[in-house]
């Protein structure tokens, strides 16, 4: 066995690097929210110590998952900063999933925590205590629960764990293309090698340099949220104005006060139909970045004709962190609409054809991706995580894409059945497997058809076992009854086959193509 150097034995706790990056004044605000409330950066560093500190009193075993389904809050990411800090696996959960989807996480994680709101604290405990889990806590939007109410009674101040790079600092759920999900291990390295590149590369400004102020108006239980938005901001000292959801006007008021904005598709596409979004209201504003999704030619295009500005787009995912990004800075060449730019420093990203040989400059194959962001496997998957790692090491993203002669990468689909929904991930399998079960149905085909709000929607098309009628609304509202709502498919037809190919697969490009429109059936 290789013996420990000093670097290697080093404290390496995410946390330990982003409050090292906290300004120098602690009094000054670090979150105001859309209530005006606001937390100095004092603030922060001594409620994720109590937190922290609750956690540890709880004598949990090394590595243990803490899993939280709470509404977004400042205290939520107080959470998140506190189990990295104690040195625990956060493990966030869409607020949108329903009981069975919950019972699977709960029961393939094996979380010793669980986190959830008042609201659904009935069913989420009895899930979480049949699992094992020995401690549930509540933790509501306006900062009530027992979390709080426990903490409340924690020492403020809090030695960092000590982690080391390959420590497990995160698992994010992504949904399979067998229907069931995957938990994406993410180490402390992963996320402070991305967030440190990050910084550089879109410039993020620290208080002596003019002090960037991020609108954050994400979901804090994916990567784009929970690691892109708020690392940036911590790792430069930024301050973010805070909104617990997603709403143009607001996003709008908060404009001429914020530097840097980031968002999926949709989010650019509802701002471009307020008529405050104008020149005078982004005055201040440095940087546009979109993600999560393909952003349109005609977004990007609009919202530099509305605002001067030039949306920076980059593309990465739950297993990898950040991947490539068009560039901020001049001499790095023009942000241009339609690619996610350039693989970021450290990141080595090669397209190969389905004989996996490398393909030419513009030809088309699959992005395969290497670097310090890539993840350490699948929770408890080794065959799923060997299945996709090539021989030599490298993560095969199942996006299909090109490079450029000028080394832009364009994302023109995907080898993996999936939906992009409004940023969200939903996979066709999962439903079908839903749609399947139900009484009367004999198969079902789930296909993403173009949606001019969320870029892509889920349409489902099926056929009844024989003498059997079927009423494409009840399919539709017994999926609600189980399902997040962002995976309901927003139209269902009923039809006599589906079209197959000489193997005997469902084409679902042709169906497609056939239900790209339509009312529902
Ligand atoms: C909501 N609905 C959706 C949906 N969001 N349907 C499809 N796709 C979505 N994304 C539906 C609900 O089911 C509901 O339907 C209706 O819309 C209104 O629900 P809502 O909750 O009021 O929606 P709204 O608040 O308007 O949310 C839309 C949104 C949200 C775009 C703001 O979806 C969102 O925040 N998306 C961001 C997702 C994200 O952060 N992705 C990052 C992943 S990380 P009904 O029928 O029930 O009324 C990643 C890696 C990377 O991908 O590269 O970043
Ligand atoms: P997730 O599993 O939620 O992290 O989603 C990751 C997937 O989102 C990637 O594999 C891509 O398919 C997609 N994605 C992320 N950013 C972009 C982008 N800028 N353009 C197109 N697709 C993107």
């Amino acid at each position: 066995m290789q013996k420990p150097t000093e670097t290697s034995k080093k404290n390496r706790n995410l946390y330990l690097a982003l409050r090292a990056a906290f300004p120098e004044k602690l009094s000054d605000i670090a979150v105001e929210t859309e209530d005006g409330l606001c937390y100095s950066w004092l603030d922060l560093d001594r409620a994720s110590a109590m937190l922290a500190n609750l956690l540890a009193s709880l004598l949990l075993p090394d590595g243990a998952r803490i899993a939280v389904q709470v509404d977004k809050s400042v205290e939520a990411m107080l959470l998140y900063l506190a189990t990295l800090r104690a040195g625990f696996v956060y493990l966030p959960l869409n607020v949108a999933y329903q009981s069975a989807e919950i019972e699977y996480f709960i029961g393939n994680a094996e979380p010793s925590v669980v986190v959830c709101t008042s609201k659904n604290f009935g069913w989420v405990s009895q899930l979480a205590f049949k699992a094992g889990t020995q401690n549930v806590f509540t933790l509501n939007a306006d900062r009530t629960g027992s979390l709080l109410d426990r903490a409340a009674c924690c020492a403020d101040q809090h030695p960092v764990a000590h982690r080391l790079d390959d420590d497990l600092a995160a698992i994010i759920y992504t949904s399979g293309t067998t229907g069931r999900s995957k938990g994406a291990m993410l180490t402390h390295a992963n996320l402070l090698s991305n967030a440190e590149v990050l910084r550089d590369y879109w410039g993020w400004r620290r208080p002596q340099e003019g002090a960037d102020v991020l609108i954050h108006a994400l979901p804090i239980f994916h990567v784009h949220g929970l690691f892109v938005a708020i690392h940036g901001a911590l790792l430069s000292g930024s301050k973010m104005l805070w909104l617990s959801r997603f709403d143009p006007a607001w996003v709008i008021e908060r404009l001429p006060r914020a530097t840097v904005f980031m968002g999926v598709p949709t989010l650019y596409v509802r701002l471009l139909a307020e008529p405050g979004l104008d020149r005078a209201a982004v005055r201040n504003m440095r940087l546009f970045i979109a993600g999560s999704a393909p952003l349109l030619i005609e977004t990007f295009t609009q919202w530099q004709e509305r605002t001067g500005h030039t949306i920076l787009e980059r593309y990465g995912m739950s297993e990898t962190v950040m991947l490539t990004s068009n560039p901020y800075f001049g001499e790095q060449g023009n942000r241009r609409g339609g690619t996610v730019g350039f693989p970021l420093p450290g990141v080595s990203l090669r397209i190969r054809d389905q004989e996996g040989r490398e393909v030419v400059v513009d030809e088309i194959g699959g992005i395969e991706v290497k670097g310090a962001g890539v993840f350490k496997g699948y929770w408890r998957m080794p065959e799923k995580t060997a299945e996709d790692f090539t021989n030599d090491g490298y993560f095969r993203t199942g996006d299909v894409g090109r490079i450029d002669e000028a080394g832009y990468v364009t994302i023109v689909g995907r080898s993996k059945d999936l939906i992009i929904s409004g940023g969200y991930n939903v996979y066709p399998a999962e439903i079908e497997g839903y749609i399947n079960e139900m009484p009367g149905v004999a198969e079902s085909a789930v296909v993403g058809v173009e949606d001019s709000d969320f870029g892509e929607v889920g349409v489902a098309v099926l056929t009844a076992r024989p003498g059997v009628v079927l009423d494409p609304a009840a399919i539709i509202a017994s999926l609600k009854a189980t399902l997040a709502n962002f995976k309901i498919p927003k139209r269902c037809y009923v039809v006599d086959e589906l079209p197959r190919n000489a193997m005997g697969k469902v084409q679902k490009n042709l169906l497609r193509a056939q239900y790209r429109t339509g009312p529902f059936r």
